[in-house]
């Protein structure tokens, strides 16, 4: 190309303003001005409620027709993703994996689809409703639509990490009720509502050694419950994704053998373990 040529082509080229072209994404000065703002709400209108796999499927019906009719009785109130944890065959899983070597990555992937199994069978529970289970591609795209068609959807509240899971620990670190949380906090959802086996978080496992002395916590915070010794009935990753949330600024842990509170719960009432998160009100 001569130099005239090459002028005429620099100057058709059209320019891009893109405030983030010309610096490293590592510098947090330079990038706070466009990445600092709160994202948008995606589905503000969205109570997720993640059921626990070992807590309440494991159980069978006992545990899971008293839930699903609780469900069935606050569609007309609420649109809701449920979203169900693993359960004691991911456990299992688990055991029988890291006995064989298997890296985290491999286990991660075949633990998540027993959540996914969980979430089948109280999606078949609650078809005669209209509700179905989705696919993580489906929460990832086309959730709104569903929720449009139906008052509810379930789906697998594993995140799917799978074989990029994080090889800090053997067992899986990033769990349904990190994937839950994952979820809710993006899409910018009204709540976040945990039901377990127990009235909520209390100083030690109630079910445990010190089970006698342990003390239900009415409320707490992300970084408090990070500071404590002993057990949660939490993924550890939740405290830190919740440290880092963008719009939830709580969430409720309830007790899902207890009929009426995840009711209470879904209306805004405080009848389990609130636990504020990281994110502020603008
Ligand atoms: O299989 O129950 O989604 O929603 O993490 O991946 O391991 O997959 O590897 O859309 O993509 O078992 O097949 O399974 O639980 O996760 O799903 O029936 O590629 O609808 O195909 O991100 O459901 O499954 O287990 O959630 O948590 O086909 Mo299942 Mo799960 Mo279905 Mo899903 Mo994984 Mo897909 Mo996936 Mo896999
Ligand atoms: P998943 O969905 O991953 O299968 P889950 O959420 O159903 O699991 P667990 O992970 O077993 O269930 O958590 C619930 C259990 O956690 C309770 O039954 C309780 O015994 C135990 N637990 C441990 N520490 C605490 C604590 N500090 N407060 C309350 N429960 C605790």
């Amino acid at each position: 190309m001569s130099d005239t040529q090459q002028k005429k082509h620099a100057n058709s080229i059209k320019h891009v303003a893109s405030p983030l072209a010309r610096q490293t994404l590592l510098d947090g000065s330079l990038t706070a001005p466009v990445a600092g703002v709160r994202p948008i709400r995606l589905l503000p209108w969205l109570q997720v409620v993640k059921i626990g796999g070992r807590s309440i499927m494991d159980r069978g019906h006992e545990a899971i027709l008293p839930i699903v009719e609780e469900i069935r009785s606050v569609l007309p109130e609420h649109r809701l993703l449920i979203l169900t944890g693993a359960g004691i065959r991911a456990r299992h899983l688990y055991s029988v994996g890291l006995d064989l070597g298997l890296p985290v990555g491999s286990l991660a992937p075949l633990a998540a689809t027993e959540a996914g199994q969980n979430g089948h069978i109280l999606a078949a529970l609650l078809s005669p409703d209209g509700v179905s289970y989705v696919e993580h591609g489906t929460i990832a795209n086309q959730l709104a639509v569903h929720l449009s068609a139906a008052r509810a959807v379930v789906g697998s509240a594993f995140p799917p990490y799978h074989h990029h899971e994080f090889p800090g620990s053997r067992i899986p670190q990033h769990r349904a009720d990190t994937g839950a949380f994952l979820l809710a906090d993006t899409l910018g959802a009204a709540g976040l509502t945990i039901v377990e086996d127990v009235d909520g978080i209390y100083t030690a496992d109630p079910n445990g050694p010190e089970g006698g002395t342990a003390e239900l916590l009415r409320e707490t915070t992300a970084a408090e419950l990070a500071k404590r010794d002993g057990t949660l009935p939490l993924d550890g990753a939740l405290l830190e994704v919740m440290a880092n949330a963008r719009h939830l600024e709580r969430v409720q842990v309830v007790n899902g053998l207890v009929p009426g509170r995840l009711t209470a719960a879904l209306r805004g009432g405080h009848v389990g373990t609130i636990i504020r998160t990281g994110a502020r009100p603008l």
